[in-house]
C-alpha cells in the first residue's frame, strides 16, 4: 500500500517534472529564437548559392581585401572578402604585443610618452587620379588629432603625425583627396586656440584657455589639410595649412573629384555654434532645422598660402576665409547631417541628414553657378551661405536616420540608415530612370552606421558587395557577456535586390572600412626585408659571429644580436645594475613567415621582428638578478631552446 502511494506520487512527481522541463526548454528555445535574424524564408538551393558565394577553400585567396576601422581600439584590421575571414591586425595607436608594437623603441616613440591609445574612425587608401593606387592606407585619430600612414608592402605603421596644433577631435578624416594631395583634418570639438604641440615628442605643450561662457567667441574650429608626398606618402606639416572656421561641429569630408577636384565638402552639426554648461548639446544643437556642408576651395587656398596670405597661430600657417575670399561657402542641409559623399562622376555631394529622413543632393555645377551669380542668402559668422534653392537638386527620401553612402559600378547609391536599422538603394546617375529613386531597402541586425564597398568612395565602384558596419549585434551570435561584438553584414549588390548573405564580428569598433582589389596591393607586398628594405638596417648583424655587447660609456651598453632558429646570439648579455641596454636584435631568417619573437622575463620588453628585419628595445637595467629572455613565437622544433639570460650584476653597496 505504502509502496504504490509512493510509487504514484513518484509518477506525479515524474510528470511534473517533465512538464517544467519541457516548459523551460520551450522557452528557452523561444528565447534563442527571438535573438535570431528574422528572414524571408529561402530555398534550400538559395542557400547553397549564398554560401558558395563566400566560400573561399583553403588555399584559395579572397578577391578584396577589407580594412576595417578599429576605433578606440586604436587598430586597423585586414578582413578577406568574400570570406569575411580575419587575416591581419595592424596596430596603429595602441600596444600590442602579439607584433612588439608600442614595445620596440622606433613604434614606441612614434607614439610619444603621453598616448597609449587612439580612436581610428576613417582609414582612407591612397588615390591615384580618383582610384584607389594600393601604395598606403591613412587613419585618423579622432582622441589626440593624429595621423598615421601604413604601407602596403608590409602592413605596418611607418609615419605618426601629431598631435597637429590647433584641430581637435579629429573626426573629419581622412578621406584624402584624388592623387593623394591632402589629408583631411577637421575640428569635431571647437576650443580655443592655440594649441601647442611638441611634434617632435608627438605630445602637448599647452592649450588656450576661455570660459565655456565665451564658446561663440573665442572657441574656433578649424580645418586642416595635411599635406603628403606623392612619391614617399610623407605627411608634413610645414606643407600643410589650416582654415580657421567658427565653433560648428565638424562631422565628416569628402574630397571633390572629375569636375568638383579641387574642393572638399565637410558636414557639420552645432551650426548654432552654442555650448550650454548644463544643458545637453543634443538639444543645442538641433534647434536650427538645417547645418551646413561646408564647401572649401584647397586649390585657391594653397594659392592663399603661396602668396602669404595666412598668419601663423600654433605654428600652423592659418587662413582667414572673412579676409581672403570665394575660399568656403556654406550650403544649408538638413537636419545635423552625418556624411557627406561625393558621388562617382564628381557632379554631386549627397548629405545624409541624420535626423531627417532623406538625403540631400547638391549638385556642384548648381553650386558654382550659385557662386558665379552672387546667390548668398547670408553670412553666417563671417561664411557665405549659398542659396539652397540654387544648390540642391534633389531630396531622396530613404527612411529614418541616414548616415553615410556608397556607390556601386551601376548608378546606385546605397545609404546606411541608423535608425531604421536598414538599407536604402536608390538610383543618382544621370539618365538612370531611376535617378533621386529609392528602388530597395533591407533590414540591418540593427542600427548600422558606416557603409563600404568595393571601391565605393572612389571614380571607380566595383560594385558586387556592400558592407554593413553595424553598432549592436544583439543576439545574433553565441553569448558573450554582457558586452557584444560588433557586426559587419555582407549583402550581395550583384543583382536587382539586395541580399544579407554573411555577417562577421570585428572587434570594436568598425567606424568606416576601405576595401580594394587584392590585385592591387598583392604584388608589391614583401616575403621578408631585405639588406637595403630592414628599416633599421645600421643596427643589423647578420651573421652570429658578429653578435656582440659593446659597453658604449659607463651607463650605457648597446647589444648586437641576431636570431635565426633555434638560437639567439649572443645567449648572455651581462650588464650592471643602473645601465640603460640598447638592444638591436635581427631575425636573419631569409624565408617568409619565420619570425621569431623577443621577451625578457620581469622586463616587460617583447618584440617580434619578421624575416630580415631589425628591432630595437631600450630599458634600464634597474632591477639586478638573472633574468632569462626567449623566443616568444613558436618557430621550430627547437624553439623552446631559443633563449639566454640578461644577467644584471648588482652595485656595489
Ligand atoms: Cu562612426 Cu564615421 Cu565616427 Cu558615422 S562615424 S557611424
Ligand atoms: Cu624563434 Cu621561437
Amino acid at each position: 500500500m505504502r509502496g504504490k502511494m509512493k510509487s504514484k506520487k513518484f509518477v506525479l512527481f515524474l510528470t511534473l517534472c517533465i512538464g517544467l522541463a519541457l516548459l523551460v526548454v520551450g522557452a528557452d528555445a523561444r528565447r534563442r529564437r527571438r535573438g535570431r535574424i528574422k528572414r524571408a524564408k529561402v530555398t534550400k538551393s538559395q542557400l547553397i548559392e549564398d554560401a558558395l558565394k563566400v566560400y573561399v577553400p583553403p588555399g584559395d585567396f579572397d578577391k578584396y581585401y577589407l580594412f576595417l576601422s578599429g576605433g578606440h581600439s586604436g587598430q586597423i584590421y585586414v578582413y578577406g572578402v568574400p570570406s569575411m575571414r580575419h587575416i591581419r591586425t595592424i596596430p596603429v595607436f595602441s600596444r600590442y604585443s602579439a607584433t612588439g608594437w608600442g614595445y620596440e623603441y622606433y613604434s614606441r616613440k612614434m607614439m610619444g610618452p603621453r598616448f597609449t591609445w587612439g580612436d581610428i574612425h576613417h582609414p582612407s587608401l591612397s588615390e591615384t587620379n580618383g582610384d584607389y593606387d594600393g601604395r598606403w592606407l591613412f587613419v585618423n585619430d579622432n582622441a589626440h588629432n593624429r595621423l598615421a600612414r601604413i604601407n602596403l608592402d608590409d602592413f605596418k605603421v611607418h609615419q605618426i603625425l601629431g598631435p597637429v596644433p590647433n584641430v581637435m577631435g579629429d573626426h573629419a578624416s581622412v578621406y584624402v583627396t584624388p592623387n593623394t594631395e591632402y589629408a583631411h583634418m577637421a575640428s569635431r570639438f571647437s576650443v580655443p586656440i592655440p594649441t601647442e604641440v611638441d611634434l617632435k615628442n608627438h605630445t602637448y605643450k599647452r592649450g588656450t584657455y576661455a570660459p565655456i561662457e565665451e564658446y561663440k567667441t573665442k572657441y574656433k574650429g578649424v580645418l586642416t589639410f595635411i599635406h603628403i608626398d606623392p612619391k614617399t606618402g610623407y605627411m608634413d606639416l610645414e606643407k600643410s595649412f589650416q582654415i580657421l572656421m567658427p565653433p560648428w561641429d565638424f562631422d565628416l569630408a569628402d574630397a571633390g573629384k572629375g569636375p568638383s577636384y579641387g574642393w572638399s565638402f565637410f558636414t557639420c552639426y552645432n551650426s548654432e555654434a552654442e555650448f550650454i554648461k548644463g544643458k545637453p548639446l543634443e538639444v543645442v544643437a538641433s534647434q536650427r532645422d538645417k547645418d551646413y556642408i561646408v564647401a572649401v576651395n584647397w586649390k585657391k587656398a594653397e594659392q592663399a598660402v603661396k602668396e602669404g596670405k595666412y598668419t601663423v597661430i600654433g605654428g600652423m600657417k592659418v587662413i582667414d576665409p572673412t579676409k581672403v575670399k570665394g575660399l568656403v561657402y556654406a550650403m544649408p542641409t538638413k537636419k545635423s547631417p552625418h556624411g557627406v559623399d561625393v558621388t562617382p562622376d564628381g557632379r554631386y555631394i549627397v548629405g545624409n541628414g541624420k535626423l531627417a529622413p532623406v538625403t540631400v543632393v547638391h549638385s556642384f555645377e548648381k553650386m558654382i553657378e550659385a557662386i558665379k551669380t552672387g546667390k548668398i542668402v547670408r553670412h553666417d559668422m563671417g561664411i557665405p551661405v549659398l542659396d539652397e534653392n540654387v544648390t540642391k537638386v534633389a531630396e531622396v527620401p530613404v527612411g529614418l536616420g541616414p548616415l553615410h553612402t556608397v556607390f556601386d559600378d551601376k548608378g546606385y547609391a546605397y545609404t546606411s540608415l541608423f535608425v531604421e536599422s536598414a538599407v536604402a538603394k536608390w538610383g543618382w546617375k544621370d539618365g538612370l530612370k531611376d535617378q533621386w529613386k529609392m528602388v530597395d531597402k533591407v533590414p540591418i541586425q540593427y542600427n548600422i552606421g558606416h557603409i563600404a564597398a568595393p571601391h565605393g568612395d572612389t571614380v571607380k565602384p566595383r560594385g558586387e558587395w556592400v558592407f554593413a558596419l553595424n553598432k549592436l549585434s544583439k543576439g545574433t551570435h553565441l553569448k558573450v557577456g554582457p558586452d557584444q561584438p560588433e557586426s559587419c553584414q555582407l549583402i550581395d549588390i550583384s543583382g536587382p535586390k539586395m541580399r544579407i548573405i554573411y555577417q562577421a564580428w570585428p572587434e570594436p569598433e568598425p567606424h568606416y572600412a576601405m576595401c580594394i582589389d587584392a590585385k592591387l596591393v598583392e604584388p608589391h607586398v614583401f616575403e621578408v626585408y631585405t639588406k637595403e628594405t630592414n628599416p633599421e638596417k645600421e643596427y643589423a648583424v647578420y651573421d652570429p659571429k658578429d653578435a656582440r655587447v659593446v659597453r658604449k660609456d659607463d651607463h650605457t651598453v648597446e647589444v648586437f644580436a641576431c636570431e635565426i632558429r633555434s638560437s639567439i646570439w649572443p645567449n648572455v648579455v651581462e650588464v650592471n645594475e643602473g645601465d640603460t641596454v640598447i638592444f638591436h636584435l635581427t631575425n636573419i631568417e631569409t624565408m617568409r613567415d619565420e619570425i621569431h619573437g623577443f621577451g625578457i622575463c620581469g622586463y616587460d620588453i617583447c618584440g617580434v621582428p619578421t624575416p630580415g628585419e631589425t628591432q630595437t628595445y631600450v630599458f634600464k637595467a634597474d632591477v639586478p638578478g638573472v633574468w632569462p629572455f626567449y623566443c616568444v613565437n613558436f618557430c621550430s622544433a627547437l624553439h623552446q631552446e631559443m633563449q639566454g639570460y640578461l644577467l644584471v650584476k648588482p652595485k656595489k653597496k
